[in-house]
Protein backbone atom coordinates (compact mmCIF):
# COMPACT_ATOMS: atom_id res chain seq x y z
CA UNK A 1 0.00 0.00 0.00
CA UNK A 2 1.46 3.25 -0.93
CA UNK A 3 0.96 5.86 1.79
CA UNK A 4 0.02 8.76 2.07
CA UNK A 5 -3.58 7.61 1.11
CA UNK A 6 -7.23 8.83 2.00
CA UNK A 7 -9.01 6.21 4.45
CA UNK A 8 -12.77 6.15 4.30
CA UNK A 9 -13.93 4.91 7.47
CA UNK A 10 -17.47 3.39 7.11
CA UNK A 11 -18.95 2.32 4.10
CA UNK A 12 -22.55 3.49 3.76
CA UNK A 13 -23.83 6.54 1.96
CA UNK A 14 -21.72 9.32 2.81
CA UNK A 15 -18.20 6.99 2.46
CA UNK A 16 -19.32 5.71 -1.05
CA UNK A 17 -19.27 8.61 -2.39
CA UNK A 18 -16.28 10.30 -0.90
CA UNK A 19 -14.42 7.27 -2.18
CA UNK A 20 -15.88 7.02 -5.30
CA UNK A 21 -14.99 10.96 -5.18
CA UNK A 22 -11.44 10.85 -4.77
CA UNK A 23 -11.03 7.93 -6.85
CA UNK A 24 -12.39 9.97 -9.97
CA UNK A 25 -9.50 12.55 -9.25
CA UNK A 26 -6.70 10.34 -9.33
CA UNK A 27 -6.49 9.85 -5.34
CA UNK A 28 -5.48 6.74 -4.06
CA UNK A 29 -8.38 5.36 -1.85
CA UNK A 30 -8.80 2.77 0.85
CA UNK A 31 -12.05 1.75 2.45
CA UNK A 32 -13.08 -0.14 5.27
CA UNK A 33 -16.29 -0.71 6.79
CA UNK A 34 -16.87 -2.90 10.49
CA UNK A 35 -19.60 -4.71 8.68
CA UNK A 36 -19.51 -8.13 6.84
CA UNK A 37 -22.41 -7.10 4.49
CA UNK A 38 -20.34 -4.27 2.74
CA UNK A 39 -18.50 -7.45 0.86
CA UNK A 40 -20.41 -6.99 -2.28
CA UNK A 41 -20.56 -3.06 -2.53
CA UNK A 42 -16.71 -3.41 -1.72
CA UNK A 43 -16.34 -5.71 -4.81
CA UNK A 44 -17.96 -2.18 -6.31
CA UNK A 45 -15.33 0.00 -5.15
CA UNK A 46 -12.22 -2.31 -6.56
CA UNK A 47 -13.32 -2.66 -9.67
CA UNK A 48 -12.69 1.43 -9.88
CA UNK A 49 -9.25 0.58 -7.97
CA UNK A 50 -10.32 1.43 -4.42
CA UNK A 51 -8.50 -1.46 -1.86
CA UNK A 52 -11.26 -1.92 0.70
CA UNK A 53 -10.99 -3.90 4.31
CA UNK A 54 -14.27 -5.38 4.81
CA UNK A 55 -15.72 -6.48 8.37
CA UNK A 56 -12.71 -5.41 10.16
CA UNK A 57 -10.65 -2.15 10.96
CA UNK A 58 -6.89 -2.63 10.81
CA UNK A 59 -5.45 -0.24 12.88
CA UNK A 60 -2.18 -0.38 10.90
CA UNK A 61 -4.23 0.84 7.85
CA UNK A 62 -5.31 3.87 9.84
CA UNK A 63 -1.75 4.63 11.36
CA UNK A 64 -0.12 4.41 8.01
CA UNK A 65 -3.22 6.66 5.92
CA UNK A 66 -2.08 10.45 5.49
CA UNK A 67 -5.86 11.35 5.42
CA UNK A 68 -8.88 9.87 7.31
CA UNK A 69 -12.32 10.55 6.31
CA UNK A 70 -14.64 9.11 9.06
CA UNK A 71 -18.33 8.57 8.02
CA UNK A 72 -20.95 11.31 10.39
CA UNK A 73 -21.89 8.11 11.98
CA UNK A 74 -18.42 7.28 13.35
CA UNK A 75 -17.15 8.60 16.64
CA UNK A 76 -14.12 10.42 16.35
CA UNK A 77 -13.46 8.85 19.70
CA UNK A 78 -12.70 5.25 17.89
CA UNK A 79 -9.81 4.40 19.57
CA UNK A 80 -7.95 3.74 15.72
CA UNK A 81 -8.95 6.93 14.83
CA UNK A 82 -7.03 8.38 17.71
CA UNK A 83 -3.91 6.37 17.26
CA UNK A 84 -3.83 7.55 14.06
CA UNK A 85 -4.15 11.10 14.49
CA UNK A 86 -1.83 10.67 17.11
CA UNK A 87 0.45 9.36 14.31
CA UNK A 88 -0.16 12.79 12.11
CA UNK A 89 -2.67 12.21 9.73
CA UNK A 90 -5.62 14.66 9.08
CA UNK A 91 -8.79 14.71 9.39
CA UNK A 92 -11.90 15.87 6.86
CA UNK A 93 -14.87 15.00 5.91
CA UNK A 94 -17.90 15.21 3.19
CA UNK A 95 -18.32 18.75 3.60
CA UNK A 96 -14.43 20.48 3.44
CA UNK A 97 -14.05 18.17 0.57
CA UNK A 98 -17.21 19.37 -1.20
CA UNK A 99 -15.61 23.03 -0.34
CA UNK A 100 -12.44 22.36 -2.20
CA UNK A 101 -14.41 21.99 -5.30
CA UNK A 102 -17.86 23.30 -5.37
CA UNK A 103 -18.51 26.81 -7.07
CA UNK A 104 -22.31 27.34 -6.91
CA UNK A 105 -23.89 29.22 -4.45
CA UNK A 106 -24.53 27.26 -0.94
CA UNK A 107 -27.38 27.33 1.15
CA UNK A 108 -26.32 25.56 4.42
CA UNK A 109 -29.28 24.28 7.39
CA UNK A 110 -28.88 22.91 10.62
CA UNK A 111 -30.59 22.69 13.91
CA UNK A 112 -31.64 20.06 15.89
CA UNK A 113 -35.19 19.74 14.48
CA UNK A 114 -36.91 21.22 11.24
CA UNK A 115 -33.68 20.72 9.07
CA UNK A 116 -35.11 18.32 5.95
CA UNK A 117 -38.31 20.07 5.73
CA UNK A 118 -36.85 23.22 5.97
CA UNK A 119 -34.23 22.04 3.36
CA UNK A 120 -37.12 20.42 1.28
CA UNK A 121 -38.99 23.94 1.47
CA UNK A 122 -35.57 25.93 0.85
CA UNK A 123 -35.53 23.89 -2.53
CA UNK A 124 -39.53 24.03 -3.61
CA UNK A 125 -39.14 27.58 -3.35
CA UNK A 126 -36.14 27.87 -5.29
CA UNK A 127 -37.47 26.07 -8.38
CA UNK A 128 -40.66 28.00 -7.75
CA UNK A 129 -37.67 30.70 -8.59
CA UNK A 130 -37.07 29.40 -11.30
CA UNK A 131 -33.95 28.28 -9.94
CA UNK A 132 -32.28 24.71 -10.38
CA UNK A 133 -31.32 23.51 -6.47
CA UNK A 134 -29.40 20.59 -5.42
CA UNK A 135 -30.48 19.30 -2.84
CA UNK A 136 -28.65 17.30 -0.50
CA UNK A 137 -26.02 16.45 2.25
CA UNK A 138 -27.98 15.04 5.67
CA UNK A 139 -30.80 14.44 4.21
CA UNK A 140 -29.48 11.96 2.08
CA UNK A 141 -27.95 12.27 -0.80
CA UNK A 142 -23.93 13.34 -0.09
CA UNK A 143 -23.04 16.51 -1.46
CA UNK A 144 -20.23 15.15 -3.44
CA UNK A 145 -23.05 13.35 -5.74
CA UNK A 146 -23.48 16.56 -7.15
CA UNK A 147 -19.40 17.70 -8.01
CA UNK A 148 -19.43 14.13 -9.96
CA UNK A 149 -23.13 14.85 -11.82
CA UNK A 150 -23.79 18.41 -11.35
CA UNK A 151 -25.85 18.56 -14.10
CA UNK A 152 -27.11 22.05 -14.46
CA UNK A 153 -27.77 22.64 -10.85
CA UNK A 154 -27.15 26.45 -10.40
CA UNK A 155 -27.06 26.83 -6.58
CA UNK A 156 -26.95 23.93 -3.50
CA UNK A 157 -29.45 23.33 -0.58
CA UNK A 158 -27.36 21.72 2.07
CA UNK A 159 -28.81 19.80 5.28
CA UNK A 160 -26.00 19.74 7.99
CA UNK A 161 -25.66 17.73 10.71
CA UNK A 162 -23.28 18.45 13.64
CA UNK A 163 -21.33 15.75 12.70
CA UNK A 164 -20.48 16.89 9.71
CA UNK A 165 -19.69 20.32 11.24
CA UNK A 166 -17.52 18.61 13.77
CA UNK A 167 -14.50 17.69 10.93
CA UNK A 168 -15.36 20.78 8.85
CA UNK A 169 -11.96 23.34 8.85
CA UNK A 170 -13.09 25.26 5.50
CA UNK A 171 -16.74 24.61 4.82
CA UNK A 172 -18.33 28.02 4.04
CA UNK A 173 -22.20 28.36 3.18
CA UNK A 174 -23.30 31.70 1.10
CA UNK A 175 -26.13 31.61 3.34
CA UNK A 176 -26.49 29.64 7.23
CA UNK A 177 -29.72 29.17 8.71
CA UNK A 178 -29.76 27.49 12.46
CA UNK A 179 -33.33 26.92 13.17
CA UNK A 180 -33.07 25.58 16.81
CA UNK A 181 -31.05 23.53 19.34
CA UNK A 182 -32.78 21.48 21.95
CA UNK A 183 -31.31 18.17 23.80
CA UNK A 184 -30.19 15.48 21.01
CA UNK A 185 -26.98 13.50 20.44
CA UNK A 186 -25.73 13.37 24.09
CA UNK A 187 -24.05 9.95 23.50
CA UNK A 188 -21.60 11.60 20.91
CA UNK A 189 -21.16 14.81 22.63
CA UNK A 190 -19.10 15.29 26.30
CA UNK A 191 -21.32 18.12 27.42
CA UNK A 192 -24.60 20.04 25.82
CA UNK A 193 -22.59 23.11 25.10
CA UNK A 194 -20.35 20.97 23.34
CA UNK A 195 -23.58 20.20 21.29
CA UNK A 196 -24.43 23.54 20.95
CA UNK A 197 -20.97 24.65 20.18
CA UNK A 198 -21.29 22.53 17.22
CA UNK A 199 -24.08 23.44 15.72
CA UNK A 200 -23.12 27.46 16.14
CA UNK A 201 -20.12 26.67 13.99
CA UNK A 202 -21.88 26.33 10.84
CA UNK A 203 -21.16 30.32 10.81
CA UNK A 204 -17.31 30.05 11.49
CA UNK A 205 -15.90 30.52 8.05
CA UNK A 206 -18.71 33.45 6.65
CA UNK A 207 -17.64 36.34 5.86
CA UNK A 208 -19.73 40.00 5.81
CA UNK A 209 -21.02 39.53 2.70
CA UNK A 210 -22.70 35.92 3.68
CA UNK A 211 -25.93 35.68 5.96
CA UNK A 212 -26.35 33.97 8.91
CA UNK A 213 -29.82 32.92 9.24
CA UNK A 214 -31.07 32.22 12.90
CA UNK A 215 -33.29 31.71 15.51
CA UNK A 216 -33.72 34.63 17.81
CA UNK A 217 -34.87 32.17 20.88
CA UNK A 218 -31.64 29.68 20.12
CA UNK A 219 -30.18 29.79 24.08
CA UNK A 220 -26.94 32.27 23.97
CA UNK A 221 -27.93 33.92 20.74
CA UNK A 222 -26.45 37.94 21.55
CA UNK A 223 -23.56 36.11 22.91
CA UNK A 224 -23.17 34.04 19.65
CA UNK A 225 -23.95 36.54 17.30
CA UNK A 226 -20.83 38.89 18.70
CA UNK A 227 -18.44 36.23 16.97
CA UNK A 228 -20.49 35.92 13.64
CA UNK A 229 -18.64 37.87 11.11
CA UNK A 230 -22.22 37.52 8.40
CA UNK A 231 -24.90 39.79 8.26
CA UNK A 232 -27.34 38.10 10.38
CA UNK A 233 -31.05 37.91 9.53
CA UNK A 234 -33.18 36.53 12.55
CA UNK A 235 -36.76 35.10 13.12
CA UNK A 236 -38.32 34.01 16.48
CA UNK A 237 -41.85 32.79 17.06
CA UNK A 238 -41.56 33.72 21.00
CA UNK A 239 -43.11 36.20 22.46
CA UNK A 240 -39.99 37.48 24.56
CA UNK A 241 -37.63 37.69 21.45
CA UNK A 242 -40.23 38.09 18.17
CA UNK A 243 -40.46 41.66 17.94
CA UNK A 244 -38.32 43.55 15.73
CA UNK A 245 -37.29 40.37 13.97
CA UNK A 246 -36.28 40.26 10.20
CA UNK A 247 -39.07 37.47 10.17
CA UNK A 248 -41.53 37.86 13.57
CA UNK A 249 -44.17 35.15 13.81
CA UNK A 250 -47.13 36.12 15.45
CA UNK A 251 -50.01 33.10 15.39
CA UNK A 252 -50.92 32.12 11.65
CA UNK A 253 -48.96 35.51 10.53
CA UNK A 254 -45.12 36.17 9.13
CA UNK A 255 -44.21 39.31 9.18
CA UNK A 256 -40.89 39.51 7.14
CA UNK A 257 -38.88 43.07 7.06
CA UNK A 258 -35.95 42.29 4.11
CA UNK A 259 -34.14 45.48 2.48
CA UNK A 260 -36.54 48.27 3.15
CA UNK A 261 -39.49 45.74 2.53
CA UNK A 262 -42.14 44.85 4.84
CA UNK A 263 -44.45 41.84 3.89
CA UNK A 264 -47.20 39.28 5.67
CA UNK A 265 -46.79 36.15 5.04
CA UNK A 266 -50.48 34.10 6.02
CA UNK A 267 -49.75 30.20 6.50
CA UNK A 268 -53.45 29.39 7.50
CA UNK A 269 -54.18 27.72 4.07
CA UNK A 270 -51.20 25.56 4.25
CA UNK A 271 -52.58 22.51 5.49
CA UNK A 272 -49.09 20.59 5.35
CA UNK A 273 -47.03 22.94 7.49
CA UNK A 274 -49.20 23.50 10.98
CA UNK A 275 -47.69 24.17 14.30
CA UNK A 276 -45.22 27.04 15.64
CA UNK A 277 -41.99 25.35 14.61
CA UNK A 278 -43.66 24.82 11.11
CA UNK A 279 -43.86 28.51 10.97
CA UNK A 280 -40.22 29.01 12.11
CA UNK A 281 -38.90 26.47 9.40
CA UNK A 282 -40.86 28.61 6.59
CA UNK A 283 -39.69 31.60 8.16
CA UNK A 284 -35.98 30.94 8.24
CA UNK A 285 -36.28 29.02 4.46
CA UNK A 286 -37.94 33.19 2.93
CA UNK A 287 -35.38 34.81 4.21
CA UNK A 288 -33.03 32.39 3.38
CA UNK A 289 -34.08 32.74 -0.14
CA UNK A 290 -34.47 36.57 0.50
CA UNK A 291 -30.71 36.62 1.28
CA UNK A 292 -29.36 34.42 -1.21
CA UNK A 293 -31.80 36.53 -4.26
CA UNK A 294 -34.08 38.90 -2.95
CA UNK A 295 -36.55 36.58 -5.14
CA UNK A 296 -40.39 37.93 -5.22
CA UNK A 297 -42.58 36.94 -2.39
CA UNK A 298 -45.29 35.43 -4.49
CA UNK A 299 -42.99 32.94 -6.16
CA UNK A 300 -41.93 31.84 -2.62
CA UNK A 301 -45.73 31.86 -1.59
CA UNK A 302 -45.75 29.61 -4.35
CA UNK A 303 -43.14 27.68 -3.42
CA UNK A 304 -44.61 27.17 -0.21
CA UNK A 305 -47.17 26.09 -1.46
CA UNK A 306 -46.50 22.97 -3.37
CA UNK A 307 -44.88 21.33 -0.67
CA UNK A 308 -45.57 18.01 0.39
CA UNK A 309 -45.33 16.59 3.93
CA UNK A 310 -42.21 14.49 4.13
CA UNK A 311 -41.94 10.28 4.75
CA UNK A 312 -42.15 9.35 8.69
CA UNK A 313 -42.70 13.22 9.78
CA UNK A 314 -46.14 12.91 11.25
CA UNK A 315 -47.14 10.89 8.54
CA UNK A 316 -50.71 9.56 8.82
CA UNK A 317 -50.75 6.47 7.91
CA UNK A 318 -54.62 4.84 8.30
CA UNK A 319 -57.49 5.12 10.30
CA UNK A 320 -59.23 1.50 11.23
CA UNK A 321 -62.04 1.80 13.35
CA UNK A 322 -61.56 5.40 14.31
CA UNK A 323 -58.74 4.98 15.09
CA UNK A 324 -55.65 7.22 13.77
CA UNK A 325 -52.01 5.80 13.08
CA UNK A 326 -49.58 8.72 12.78
CA UNK A 327 -45.19 7.70 11.95
CA UNK A 328 -43.20 10.27 13.02
CA UNK A 329 -40.13 7.74 12.90
CA UNK A 330 -38.09 10.65 12.48
CA UNK A 331 -38.60 12.31 15.72
CA UNK A 332 -35.32 10.81 17.26
CA UNK A 333 -35.09 13.28 20.00
CA UNK A 334 -37.73 14.57 22.65
CA UNK A 335 -37.97 17.85 21.46
CA UNK A 336 -39.47 16.42 17.76
CA UNK A 337 -41.65 14.14 19.94
CA UNK A 338 -42.99 17.56 21.91
CA UNK A 339 -43.82 18.69 18.65
CA UNK A 340 -45.38 15.89 17.57
CA UNK A 341 -47.53 15.55 20.60
CA UNK A 342 -48.34 18.94 20.61
CA UNK A 343 -50.39 17.81 17.18
CA UNK A 344 -53.09 16.74 18.91
CA UNK A 345 -55.44 17.72 21.86
CA UNK A 346 -55.45 14.41 24.23
CA UNK A 347 -56.01 10.68 23.74
CA UNK A 348 -52.91 10.02 22.54
CA UNK A 349 -51.05 6.16 22.24
CA UNK A 350 -47.25 6.79 22.25
CA UNK A 351 -44.76 4.44 20.75
CA UNK A 352 -41.36 5.42 22.22
CA UNK A 353 -38.37 4.05 22.93
CA UNK A 354 -35.06 2.75 21.02
CA UNK A 355 -31.56 3.24 21.09
CA UNK A 356 -31.03 6.12 23.78
CA UNK A 357 -28.34 8.63 22.67
CA UNK A 358 -28.02 10.20 26.26
CA UNK A 359 -32.14 10.65 25.98
CA UNK A 360 -33.53 12.33 28.97
CA UNK A 361 -37.15 10.86 28.84
CA UNK A 362 -38.47 13.36 31.80
CA UNK A 363 -37.90 16.43 29.61
CA UNK A 364 -41.82 14.55 28.21
CA UNK A 365 -43.37 14.75 31.64
CA UNK A 366 -45.50 17.26 31.31
CA UNK A 367 -46.97 16.88 27.61
CA UNK A 368 -46.98 13.42 28.37
CA UNK A 369 -49.45 14.03 31.60
CA UNK A 370 -50.93 16.43 29.06
CA UNK A 371 -52.00 14.58 26.06
CA UNK A 372 -51.15 10.62 26.08
CA UNK A 373 -53.37 8.22 27.64
CA UNK A 374 -50.72 5.07 27.47
CA UNK A 375 -47.28 3.99 26.57
CA UNK A 376 -46.00 1.18 24.55
CA UNK A 377 -42.37 1.08 25.02
CA UNK A 378 -40.03 -0.77 22.47
CA UNK A 379 -36.18 -1.74 21.82
CA UNK A 380 -33.43 -1.12 24.65
CA UNK A 381 -34.48 1.88 26.03
CA UNK A 382 -37.93 0.02 27.36
CA UNK A 383 -37.19 -0.26 31.23
CA UNK A 384 -35.97 3.22 30.79
CA UNK A 385 -39.35 4.42 29.83
CA UNK A 386 -41.31 2.27 31.90
CA UNK A 387 -39.54 3.61 34.71
CA UNK A 388 -39.84 7.39 33.53
CA UNK A 389 -43.51 7.36 32.93
CA UNK A 390 -45.49 4.08 35.50
CA UNK A 391 -47.15 5.73 37.27
CA UNK A 392 -48.44 8.73 35.20
CA UNK A 393 -49.98 6.71 32.64
CA UNK A 394 -49.98 2.80 31.88
CA UNK A 395 -47.03 1.69 30.11
CA UNK A 396 -46.90 -1.76 28.18
CA UNK A 397 -43.73 -3.09 26.77
CA UNK A 398 -43.36 -4.78 23.28
CA UNK A 399 -40.58 -6.66 21.99
CA UNK A 400 -41.32 -5.88 18.13
CA UNK A 401 -43.39 -3.67 15.81
CA UNK A 402 -45.98 -6.14 15.56
CA UNK A 403 -46.54 -6.37 19.16
CA UNK A 404 -46.50 -2.45 19.63
CA UNK A 405 -49.14 -1.58 16.87
CA UNK A 406 -51.27 -4.37 18.01
CA UNK A 407 -50.95 -3.62 22.12
CA UNK A 408 -51.17 0.35 20.78
CA UNK A 409 -54.24 -0.65 18.93
CA UNK A 410 -55.50 -2.83 21.70
CA UNK A 411 -55.32 0.49 23.70
CA UNK A 412 -57.23 3.02 21.41
CA UNK A 413 -60.50 3.64 21.47
CA UNK A 414 -62.25 5.37 18.09
CA UNK A 415 -61.06 8.91 18.12
CA UNK A 416 -57.65 8.31 19.92
CA UNK A 417 -54.14 8.32 18.13
CA UNK A 418 -51.56 5.98 17.98
CA UNK A 419 -48.22 7.84 17.41
CA UNK A 420 -44.97 6.52 16.60
CA UNK A 421 -42.73 9.06 17.97
CA UNK A 422 -39.52 7.37 19.46
CA UNK A 423 -37.22 9.72 20.98
CA UNK A 424 -34.64 7.45 19.96
CA UNK A 425 -32.42 6.42 17.10
CA UNK A 426 -33.87 3.15 15.37
CA UNK A 427 -30.13 1.25 15.15
CA UNK A 428 -31.29 -1.25 18.22
CA UNK A 429 -33.93 -2.88 15.71
CA UNK A 430 -33.95 -1.55 12.30
CA UNK A 431 -31.16 -0.03 10.04
CA UNK A 432 -32.49 3.48 10.06
CA UNK A 433 -35.50 5.49 11.11
CA UNK A 434 -37.06 5.31 7.47
CA UNK A 435 -37.26 1.40 8.10
CA UNK A 436 -38.62 1.86 11.45
CA UNK A 437 -41.70 3.61 9.82
CA UNK A 438 -42.14 1.79 7.13
CA UNK A 439 -42.46 -1.65 9.60
CA UNK A 440 -45.07 0.36 11.53
CA UNK A 441 -46.90 1.36 8.81
CA UNK A 442 -46.29 -2.33 7.47
CA UNK A 443 -47.57 -3.41 10.65
CA UNK A 444 -50.63 -0.93 10.84
CA UNK A 445 -51.76 -2.12 7.18
CA UNK A 446 -51.62 -5.34 8.62
CA UNK A 447 -54.45 -4.51 10.98
CA UNK A 448 -57.23 -5.15 8.67
CA UNK A 449 -60.23 -3.31 9.90
CA UNK A 450 -62.53 -1.10 8.74
CA UNK A 451 -61.96 2.13 7.20
CA UNK A 452 -63.06 5.35 8.85
CA UNK A 453 -61.35 8.00 6.47
N1 LIG B 1 -19.24 1.77 10.55
C1 LIG B 1 -17.92 1.35 10.56
N2 LIG B 1 -17.25 1.40 11.75
C2 LIG B 1 -17.82 1.82 12.91
C3 LIG B 1 -19.18 2.25 12.88
C4 LIG B 1 -19.86 2.22 11.66
O1 LIG B 1 -17.35 0.94 9.55
O2 LIG B 1 -17.17 1.84 13.95
C5 LIG B 1 -19.96 1.73 9.26
C6 LIG B 1 -21.29 0.99 9.29
O3 LIG B 1 -21.11 -0.40 9.21
C7 LIG B 1 -21.99 1.57 8.06
C8 LIG B 1 -21.40 2.97 7.94
O4 LIG B 1 -20.31 3.06 8.87
O5 LIG B 1 -21.73 0.84 6.87
C9 LIG B 1 -22.48 3.98 8.31
O6 LIG B 1 -22.02 5.31 8.30
P1 LIG B 1 -23.03 6.49 8.70
O7 LIG B 1 -23.74 6.11 9.95
O8 LIG B 1 -22.27 7.77 8.72
O9 LIG B 1 -24.15 6.44 7.56
P2 LIG B 1 -24.22 7.04 6.08
O10 LIG B 1 -25.09 6.10 5.33
O11 LIG B 1 -22.90 7.37 5.49
O12 LIG B 1 -25.09 8.35 6.31
C10 LIG B 1 -24.50 9.60 6.71
C11 LIG B 1 -25.47 10.27 7.70
N3 LIG B 1 -25.61 9.40 8.87
C12 LIG B 1 -25.39 9.86 10.13
O13 LIG B 1 -25.04 10.98 10.38
C13 LIG B 1 -25.60 8.88 11.25
C14 LIG B 1 -26.81 10.46 7.02
O14 LIG B 1 -27.67 11.17 7.91
C15 LIG B 1 -26.61 11.30 5.75
O15 LIG B 1 -27.85 11.35 5.06
C16 LIG B 1 -25.55 10.67 4.85
O16 LIG B 1 -24.33 10.44 5.58
C17 LIG B 1 -25.18 11.59 3.67
O17 LIG B 1 -24.55 12.76 4.11
C18 LIG B 1 -28.69 10.39 8.56
C19 LIG B 1 -28.76 10.68 10.05
O18 LIG B 1 -29.33 9.89 10.80
C20 LIG B 1 -30.06 10.71 7.95
N4 LIG B 1 -28.21 11.82 10.52
C21 LIG B 1 -28.28 12.22 11.90
C22 LIG B 1 -29.58 12.95 12.21
O19 LIG B 1 -30.19 13.50 11.27
O20 LIG B 1 -29.96 13.01 13.41
C23 LIG B 1 -27.13 13.18 12.21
Amino acid sequence: MTSPYFLVIGLGASGVSAAKFLCARGKSVVATDIDPARASLAKELNALGIKTEIGFHDPNTFNRAGTLIPSPGIPLTLPHIQEALAHGADLTGELDLFAAYNTLPVIAITGTNGKTTTTTLIGDMLRACGRNPFVGGNIGTPLLENLMAPGNTDVVVAEISSFQLDISKTFRPQVGVLLNISEDHLDRYPSYEAYEESKWSLFKNQVPSDTAVVNRAVRGFEKACKNIRARVLDFSSEPASRAGCAAEIRDQDIRIRFEGRTHILGTDHLKELQGAHNRENMAAAVLACLALGNFPMENLAAGLESFKNLSHRMEWVKTIQGVSFYDDSKATNTDAVVRALECFKKDIILILGGREKGTDFSLLLSHVKKSVKAIVSIGESRGHVMETFQGLCPVMEARTMQEAVEKGYALALPGDVVLLSPACASFDMFDNYAHRGREFAARVHGLGGQHHD
